[in-house]
């Protein structure tokens, strides 16, 4: 006989937070954010081998995932799952992109020789609009460093013509210097102690490595929350699937990748175990997958059992997603989280390994993202949210005289991420499960990742909760009837101003 779950399922929407006691210590500047998210041996007192300074991740979408989002979120410390339904060789330009974009470190791009002439300094830094040049043995960007030259070492209207750069520049001698490694707050230290503007970085043979600008320091000073490697580059994930992936994984590990997730709208399968199992096998355990997606504790139970480093929860809860239309399968997004936190922590108890899991899908207001928390996610995933940003990939566009951006599911036409709704076997029998759609164009990621965390923050100040875990412990949760709904919105008063309602 079939099994019935004896509860309807519910979504976030029908959730309320009942507020705790807060302390005079329980203000939003104490919050922390910080969040694993691959497995760890817990119990044995072992730390993440990757952890988020924000509890957000993009989804794995061509509308929401390329490099230039996945730079501006790990910006604010998060991670974007780049996109998996393109090409192996485009995925892995876009991963190569995000990891050779450094915040602070600029490759040189006016470099001359001690021996080329002062007009040939001055054509250089018209051409390249920059006023200090790296001086190298062989003038290339990462030759052996002999000094620096700026406009302001010498005054062409007194110089004879054509004066070498070695007569005019700083010898590496009388110059400050950072070695490879060095962090930015440290070549910060330098150029305020040295009074300098700008700190070249060198490797152990005295080779150009980057330059460290003063006023690019500033510019780091407004993302404290960057997520960087242990080589100062942006952490960075992509998407596979349970087809190419003994092809896909060593380019995207070539490219830089830090970590993957199969990328399926239902992840308790015999392909998925047998990715995990294979990847971890050919490529190592160091080599981190999330897998999903899973709606309650028996498929939880499965992934992780497989390996899985994370676990993503959700199905048919996307904005763009008619999989439940369509296929009938799914389950409330709040109910699905709320029955797989619970797995996780008792595979926890069990195991001593914890394995973090993911709401995927389903994030409308920012609160969701604090109820979803509440709930017991470690994370979330967040499509349309993110796909509205101005550093989102798709277009953005006029309609009916509002701002908008293209916002499309993995299951549409318009993507054709079969292998996303792949179940083995013969391909080509896909049907649509998602839509083509517009969202409101909503400016820049950091401003509105800014005003969202701000809420989850005050909001788990008011449930008595400086982090993640202590909010997951003390969160009273409550359902909430239709009538309360509408009591929560502004009621019977006419808005005068309708921004005031988002
Ligand atoms: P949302 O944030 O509500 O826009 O949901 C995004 C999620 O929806 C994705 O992370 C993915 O799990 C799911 N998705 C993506 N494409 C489709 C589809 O076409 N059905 N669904």
């Amino acid at each position: 006989m079939a099994f019935y779950f004896s509860e309807p399922s519910h979504t976030f929407g029908e959730y309320l937070l009942v507020p705790g006691y807060s302390s005079e210590n329980c203000i939003p500047s104490n919050v922390s954010l910080r969040t694993p998210l691959v497995r760890f041996n817990k119990k044995g007192g072992e730390e993440p081998a990757i952890s988020m300074n924000i509890p957000m991740v993009s989804a794995v979408m061509q509308a929401v995932s390329d490099d230039k989002l996945a730079i501006a979120l790990a910006k604010e410390g998060g991670i974007s799952f780049i996109y998996g339904s393109q090409s192996i060789e485009d995925q892995a330009a876009m991963v190569a992109r995000v990891k050779s974009y450094k915040a602070g470190y600029v490759t040189s791009d006016s470099n001359v020789r001690p021996d080329q002439t002062l007009e040939e300094v001055i054509a250089l830094s018209e051409k390249t609009g920059h006023s200090t040049c790296a001086v190298t043995e062989d003038g290339s960007a990462h030759g052996k460093l002999v000094g620096i030259i700026t406009s302001k070492d010498f005054r062409i209207s007194h110089c004879k013509s054509g004066a070498k750069v070695s007569e005019y520049m700083t010898p590496l001698s009388d110059m400050a210097v950072g070695h490879e490694g060095i962090t930015l707050s440290e070549a910060n230290e330098i150029i305020w102690d040295k009074k300098v503007n700008q700190l070249p970085v060198i490797d152990k043979d005295g080779k150009l490595v980057s330059l460290i600008f003063r006023k690019d320091y500033s510019t780091h000073e407004t993302y404290p929350n960057e997520l960087l490697d242990s080589n100062h580059r942006y952490i960075v994930g992509a998407g596979i699937n349970t087809r190419d992936y003994m092809e896909r994984v060593p380019a995207l590990i070539e490219a830089g990748a830090d970590v993957f997730v199969l990328d399926s709208s239902e992840g308790y399968s015999y392909w998925q175990a047998k990715a995990l199992k294979d990847i971890h096998e050919k490529f190592g355990k160091d080599v981190k997958v999330g897998a999903g997606n899973v709606v309650d504790a028996e498929g939880f139970r499965f992934l992780a059992e497989a390996g899985a480093d994370f676990v993503k929860i959700g199905i048919g809860g996307g904005s763009i997603c008619i999989t439940r239309e369509q296929k009938g399968i799914g389950r409330g997004q709040a109910t699905a989280t709320i029955e797989v936190a619970k797995a996780r922590d008792e595979y926890f108890k069990e195991t001593g390994i914890y394995v973090p899991v993911c709401s995927d899908g389903g994030i409308v207001h920012d609160y969701h993202v604090t109820l979803a928390l509440a709930m017991g996610a470690d994370f979330v995933m967040l499509g349309r949210y993110f796909a509205r940003f101005e550093e989102s990939p798709s277009n953005k566009l006029v309609v009916n005289g509002q701002y908008v951006k293209e916002y499309w599911g993995e299951g549409s036409n318009r993507a054709r991420n079969w292998q996303r709704y792949d179940l083995g076997g013969k391909k080509g029998m896909a049907f649509e499960e998602g839509v083509d759609s517009y969202v409101p164009y909503a400016g820049h990621l950091h401003d509105g990742v800014g005003m969202t965390l701000k809420k989850v923050a005050h909001t788990m100040c008011n449930c008595g909760a400086l982090t993640i875990p202590e909010l997951q412990e003390k969160a009273k949760l409550t359902l909430v009837s239709s009538v309360s709904i509408t009591e929560g919105g502004a009621h019977d008063v006419i808005v005068k101003n309708t921004s005031l309602q988002s």
